[in-house]
């Protein structure tokens, strides 16, 4: 495919082009202006929060605790907004992001509801050409894709769907009224973190759930509760700290991390840090032992633990039995629930199998699995996502000699830094494959991220520089150290969508990067070595 420089004409011209207003977008429109770019970003959404605004389902909450998981370049900030909860829920991350935009002064600049279809960079005259569905193309030397890792939504192919008669949602692309399942028979396929959080607030409220489970996750009691005064104070007073702490963090957050290793302690010792873990509550128990991710055998001693406390709280021993995982521990990433396990004690709750025997069909009237139908009036797919490439390759993105990104990435993403791709000039992914991304505190990669981007960016332009792409070579290495370094953990033992494995047909590399502070150590070499492993041309 080649650009006719002339269809963009008489559309306006930009500095850089972000796509996506979700956290990794709002900040990267507020620090490209600080420089002086003219920036524009566009949204598929009509109101910006990416991955908060499209998840709506009923219990939605972040697994990270708000006073970590938040915007951190800003002290003022940091300081003037009131987390009301440990851990947010998505009306109040909404909040936030609105609050942000305010703040920041950043809505004139963004575009809603443009979803873009094409990004293709014209060699001629160096820039990317940015194509929406609708409406027209745009240019502009810098293209940052800000397009989330966890927003390509994965509905999986059922047979007879469209003929079912009631509504179907997914927990990804929740309606914006709610939905009201008082009276009603509903359905739940997947138990992954959204079916984790949203089936205890749905059992409440309708007739009957029925579970449709084909694999069991490990969650832990996130305790939420409110915040008090005294909490946000004594937060509020040591941010830097906090801050700082974190982004010393393997995951780029405090998580009251053990350095000790399970191997060298006692069976009294491993079961006291357990109890210890189960206590903090949700993603805390990552930080139970250091060789928790690396030594099979210490991994299911802690696995045993959480198996142990899963069976306290399930009442029917076969149900419990179904829910009990039997993988790695943290393979998949763990859940933070409330009351996940015990709403399976509930009369008007059923948990269904489909390890064995998988869906067969959605028939019009429910979901049929061997001889028998589950009548429901409605179906919620908590099915998950394409992750880390789903939204990538949606665009058809376009680099050198007309190649594209789907092309490329077909055998498996290759990126540098998973931040630039060689072949594609200028063109930026924000927590790209390759970037350690969704195994971290997101927000606090993302700043990174951000600040990458926008440093390059201000180097070129005072150098007097046009283009960077990443080279071949680079690449290749940062390709092969990201495989080893994952291979070295219990991280790609089982079928996540770390791996793309949830995905039919996904190439199944391990896509993000493991340690957040060796990621930035090298970033920073990178840039301390004149750009090392990029190429920076006049034109
Ligand atoms: O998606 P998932 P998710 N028949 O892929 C099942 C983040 N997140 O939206 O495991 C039957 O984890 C699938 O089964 P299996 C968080 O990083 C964070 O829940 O493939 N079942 C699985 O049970 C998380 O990890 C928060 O065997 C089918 C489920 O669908 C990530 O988003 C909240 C099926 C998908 O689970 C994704 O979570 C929510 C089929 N054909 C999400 N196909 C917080 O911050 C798929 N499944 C708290």
């Amino acid at each position: 495919m080649t650009v006719d420089i002339k269809t963009a004409q008489g559309t306006t011209d930009y500095n850089a082009i972000v796509v996506g207003a979700g956290f990794a977008g709002l900040y990267m429109l507020h620090r490209l202006r600080s420089s002086g770019l003219k920036v524009r970003v566009l949204e598929a959404g009509n109101g910006a929060g990416g991955t908060w605004f499209w998840n709506r389902y009923p219990g939605a909450r972040c697994d990270i605790e708000s006073t970590q998981y938040s915007y951190q370049f800003s002290s003022e900030l940091e300081q003037e907004w009131n987390w009301s909860e440990r851990y947010a829920a998505q009306p109040e991350i909404l909040k936030y992001v609105e609050h942000v935009i305010e703040r920041f002064n950043l809505r004139d600049d963004i575009q809603f509801n443009t979803r873009v279809e094409s990004a293709v960079f014209d060699e001629a005259s160096a820039r990317w050409v940015v194509t929406p569905t609708e409406g027209k193309a745009l240019t502009a030397q810098f293209c940052i894709m800000a397009t989330g890792c966890l927003s390509s939504t994965n509905l999986p192919h059922f047979e007879g769907l469209e003929s079912f008669k009631g509504a179907t949602y997914h927990t990804g692309q929740w309606p914006q009224q709610g939905v009201d399942f008082t009276g009603l028979r509903v359905a739940v396929i997947g138990t992954g973190s959204s079916a984790v959080q949203s089936i205890p607030i749905i059992a409440e409220e309708c007739k009957q759930l029925t579970v449709f489970q084909r694999t069991p996750n490990y969650s832990i009691p996130a305790y939420n509760a409110p915040l008090t005064d005294e909490e946000r104070d004594r937060i509020k007073a040591n941010y830097p700290a906090i801050r700082e702490f974190g982004k010393r963090q393997f995951l780029a957050y405090d998580l009251q991390m053990n350095e000790k290793l399970a191997a060298d302690a006692t069976p009294e010792e491993i079961r006291a840090e357990c109890e210890k873990r189960w206590r903090l509550g949700g993603l805390y128990f990552y930080g139970a032992f250091a060789d928790l991710l690396l030594d099979e055998q210490v991994n299911q001693t802690i696995a045993d633990f959480v198996r142990d406390k899963i069976k306290e709280k399930v009442k029917d021993p076969v149900v419990a039995d179904l829910l009990t995982p039997k993988s790695i521990f943290g393979c998949k990433r763990i859940c933070a629930d409330t009351n996940y396990f015990e709403t399976f004690n509930r009369d008007n709750v059923l948990l269904v199998d489909v390890s064995k025997e998988p869906i067969a069909e959605i028939t019009p009237t429910g979901v049929r699995v061997g001889d028998r139908v589950y009548e429901v009036d409605a179906i919620v797919f908590a099915t998950g996502f394409d992750a880390m490439t789903g939204a990538l390759n949606r665009i058809d993105i376009r680099g050198r000699g007309d190649l594209a990104l789907r092309e490329k990435w077909a055998a498996g993403p290759r990126t540098y830094l998973g931040l630039t791709t060689a072949g594609f000039p200028n063109l930026f992914t924000i927590s790209g494959p390759g970037s350690p991304s969704v195994l971290t505190c997101m927000i606090t990669s993302i700043e990174q991220h951000v600040e990458f981007i926008g440093d390059t960016i201000d180097h070129l332009r005072a150098k007097q520089l046009r283009l960077i792409e990443a080279t071949e070579d680079a690449e290749e290495a940062w390709v092969t150290h990201v495989n080893e370094v994952a291979a070295g953990t219990l991280l790609n033992s089982c079928n996540s969508w770390y791996l793309g494995a949830n995905i039919p047909g996904k190439r199944r590399v391990f896509m993000p990067y493991v340690g957040f502070p060796p990621y930035v150590e090298k970033c920073n070499e990178v840039v301390a070595n004149d750009y090392e492993g990029f190429r920076l041309g006049a034109a």
